[in-house]
C-alpha cells in the first residue's frame, strides 16, 4: 500500500529519517528527488509527459473500441468508398504538433537549467534600525542583469529567524535592470539583523513545491546562487577519481567496497572513499575519464553525466538536505562496469572543512581552515546509515 502510495504521489517528497533513497525491489518510479531541480525533473515526467501519454492511450484504445464495434462487417456491410478527408487530415497532423511542442518548451527550459551553471551573487548588509535603502551591485552581463522582481529576492535574518520579504508589501526596487539596483525596505532593518539581497537570473523553485501547486497557482521562486567550488570527477576503468581544485587540488580515489565489507543492501553502492560535499551550495561538477567513456550519475539530483576522455562536461548540484546519494556508472565502459558505484554525501559546512583539511595533511598540504577535526561518518559505519 505505501509503495502504491508512493508511487500515486510521484514520490514527491523527501523520505524523513532515511537521508538518501536507493532503488527498491519492486518500486516502479523514479528514486525521490533531493534537490529543486530533480523535484522539477519528475514534475515534468510525472505532470506533464504521464499525463499526456495516458490521454494518447486512452484516446487510441477509444477509437479501435469504438471502430470494431461500428465498422465490422456484420454492423456495417457496405462499406464507405471515401479515401481522404482534408479536415481529419489536417487535425491529426496539428494536434500531434502541438502535443509536442507542449513537451518541448518545458523541457528546453530543464535542459537550459541543468546545463547552465547558476551566476546567482549575495549581498548581506546589517541593519541599524534606521537605514532603509540598500543597494545591490547588478554587475552581471547584461543579458544575465537582474531585470525582474523575480530575479531578486529579499530576506531578513534577525538571527533567531530568516524571512523571505514580499515585495511592495515590505519593500521596493528602483533601477531594474541598471547598474546599482536599490531596495527600500518599508520599515527599517532592526539592529543587527542581516538583510540579505540575492540576484541573478538563475531562478527555480523552492524545494519541496507539491505538484498541485505547481499545476494551479505556481511555486515560490528561488535565485540560485552561484558555485562555491568545483569538484572534479574523473572515470576510470573502474573506479572514479574527485578532485577538489579549489582546495588544493588533492585527488581521492573511490572504489566499490567489496561484498564482505558492504552490507546487503549497500553491496555496489557503497565505496571506499565518499566524495564529501558541503550541503545547501551549489557545486560545479566537471566530468573527465581517463581511458574510455563512463557517465557519472546521481538519480536522486537527476543527474546523468557523460565522462569522456579528451574532453570536460559540466552540470552542477545542490543538495537540500544533508546524506549519502548513491549512483552507479552509467556508460557501459568495459567488464567492470557494474562495480563503479558513487557515493556522495553531503555534510554541514564546518564538516566540509575539517574534512577538506584532513584531506590537505593526508595529501602534505597546510590546513585552510581553523576549525575542530570531525570526525565524519565514512563507508565503515553505512551499515548503520541504511538502518
Ligand atoms: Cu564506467
Amino acid at each position: 500500500m505505501k509503495r502504491l502510495f508512493s508511487f500515486l504521489t510521484g514520490v514527491s517528497v523527501l523520505a524523513g529519517s532515511a537521508a538518501y533513497a536507493l532503488p527498491e525491489q519492486g518500486h516502479i518510479n523514479m528514486v525521490p528527488p533531493a534537490s529543486a531541480l530533480a523535484e522539477e525533473v519528475h514534475f515534468f515526467h510525472d505532470g506533464i509527459l504521464l499525463p499526456i501519454i495516458t490521454g494518447i492511450c486512452l484516446l487510441v484504445l477509444a477509437l479501435l473500441i469504438f471502430i470494431m464495434a461500428r465498422f465490422n462487417s456484420r454492423a456495417n456491410p457496405t462499406p464507405s468508398k471515401n479515401s481522404h478527408n482534408t479536415m481529419l487530415e489536417v487535425v491529426w497532423t496539428g494536434v500531434p504538433i502541438l502535443i509536442l511542442l507542449v513537451i518541448a518548451l518545458p523541457s528546453f527550459e530543464l535542459l537550459f537549467k541543468e546545463d547552465v551553471t547558476p551566476d546567482g551573487k549575495q549581498v548581506v548588509e546589517r541593519g541599524d534600525g534606521q537605514t532603509v535603502d540598500f543597494v545591490f551591485p547588478n554587475d552581471f552581463p547584461p543579458s544575465r542583469m537582474v531585470a525582474r522582481r523575480d530575479h531578486l529576492q529579499v530576506m531578513l535574518d534577525t538571527g533567531a529567524e530568516r524571512r523571505t520579504l514580499k515585495y511592495k508589501t515590505d519593500y521596493t526596487v528602483d533601477g531594474w535592470g541598471e547598474p546599482d539596483l536599490v531596495v527600500s525596505l518599508n520599515e527599517p532593518a532592526p539592529v543587527g539583523a542581516s538583510v540579505i539581497l540575492r540576484g541573478g537570473r538563475s531562478t527555480q523553485n523552492v524545494a519541496g513545491c507539491p505538484m498541485a501547486k505547481r499545476y494551479f497557482d505556481g511555486c515560490e521562486k528561488e535565485v540560485v546562487l552561484a558555485p562555491t567550488m568545483t569538484l572534479k570527477v574523473t572515470g576510470r576503468q573502474w573506479n572514479w577519481s574527485y578532485g577538489y581544485p579549489d582546495y588544493g587540488d588533492f585527488e581521492i580515489f573511490s572504489n566499490m567496497l567489496p561484498e564482505e565489507e558492504a552490507s546487503e543492501e549497500l553491496y555496489r553502492f557503497e565505496v571506499d572513499n565518499r566524495v564529501i560535499l558541503p550541503v545547501g551550495e551549489t557545486i560545479r561538477v566537471t566530468t573527465t575519464a581517463s581511458d574510455v567513456i563512463h557517465s557519472w550519475a546521481l538519480p536522486n539530483f537527476a543527474v546523468k553525466i557523460d565522462a569522456v576522455p579528451g574532453r570536460i562536461n559540466e552540470t552542477w548540484i545542490r543538495a537540500e538536505q544533508e546524506g549519502v546519494y548513491y549512483g552507479q556508472c552509467s556508460e557501459i565502459c568495459g567488464v567492470n562496469h557494474a562495480f563503479m558505484p558513487i557515493a556522495v554525501e553531503f555534510v554541514s559546512r564546518p564538516a566540509f572543512e575539517a574534512w577538506i583539511d584532513g584531506q590537505r595533511s593526508l595529501a602534505g598540504l597546510d590546513p585552510m581552515f581553523e576549525t575542530d577535526s570531525v570526525k565524519l561518518a565514512q563507508a565503515d559505519d553505512a551499515g548503520a546509515a541504511a538502518e
